[in-house]
């Protein structure tokens, strides 16, 4: 399970982008995970991107999840949901997408949340917002690396650093220990996507190689 270059999908009218080109893009840019994000649409309409989504990141070996939606991510023969605190159970997700299926939970970087969710099943764990965001109200402005640091002792499953995450950003969520980067805004708001994402993916690969990861 490579999540090193997790792309969040959003839909940005205003530049012509939909889900599904946010995507397609972060795969092409090189991407080793995506997960459908949709808020405010039919289950009909999600299941439709989501099953586009499915075939592309799998004929590139890219790991596909959704967020949120347990029936959606069942039907699209998603790899695997993320979810937060308010979602669906981890142990009902669990029940319903079976064993095999990468569940991956929100903390805001408590480490006993992160354990909690690890003896609920998660696959993986998300610290954030390490950095200030616009892309998400949440409770706490920012937790910091050093969330990242203390969740990554505690569990051991992945730890992906989440929320207001760039290039720039990529060395330091490593170098505290993170196993991934998750970005939203840095690839769907980026005048060229395929771009942003390889530059993002250059700046993991630099750390790996920097931090031995
Ligand atoms: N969860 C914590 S912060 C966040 C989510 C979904 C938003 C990340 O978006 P961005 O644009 O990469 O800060
Ligand atoms: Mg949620």
């Amino acid at each position: 399970m490579d999540l090193g270059l997790y792309v969040i999908t959003a839909s940005i009218p205003e530049l012509g982008r939909d889900h599904y080109d946010v995507a397609a893009a972060a795969i092409e840019g090189g991407a080793t995970a995506v997960q459908l994000r949709v808020k405010r649409r039919s289950m009909g309409e999600a299941l439709k991107i989501a099953n586009a989504i499915r075939e592309l990141a799998h004929e590139a070996g890219v790991l596909f999840f959704v967020n949120d939606h347990v029936g959606i991510a069942m039907v699209s023969k998603a790899d695997g949901l993320h979810t937060g605190p308010d979602d669906i159970p981890l142990a009902a997700a669990r029940r319903m997408l079976g064993k095999e299926a990468l569940l991956g939970r929100s903390t805001d970087g408590r480490p006993d949340d992160a354990v909690k969710a690890v003896h609920e099943s998660a696959s993986y764990v998300a610290v954030g917002p390490v950095y200030p965001t616009a892309s998400k109200r949440t409770t706490v402005d920012k937790v910091g690396t050093i969330a990242v640091t203390r969740v990554k002792s505690a569990v051991r499953v992945p730890v992906v650093a989440i929320g207001g995450i760039d290039a720039e950003k990529v060395d330091e969520c490593i170098e505290a220990g993170a196993d991934g980067v998750a970005v939203m805004s840095a690839v769907s708001a980026a005048e060229d996507m395929v771009a942003a994402t390889a530059e993002l993916r250059e700046a993991l690969d630099a750390a790996r190689k920097r931090h031995r990861r």
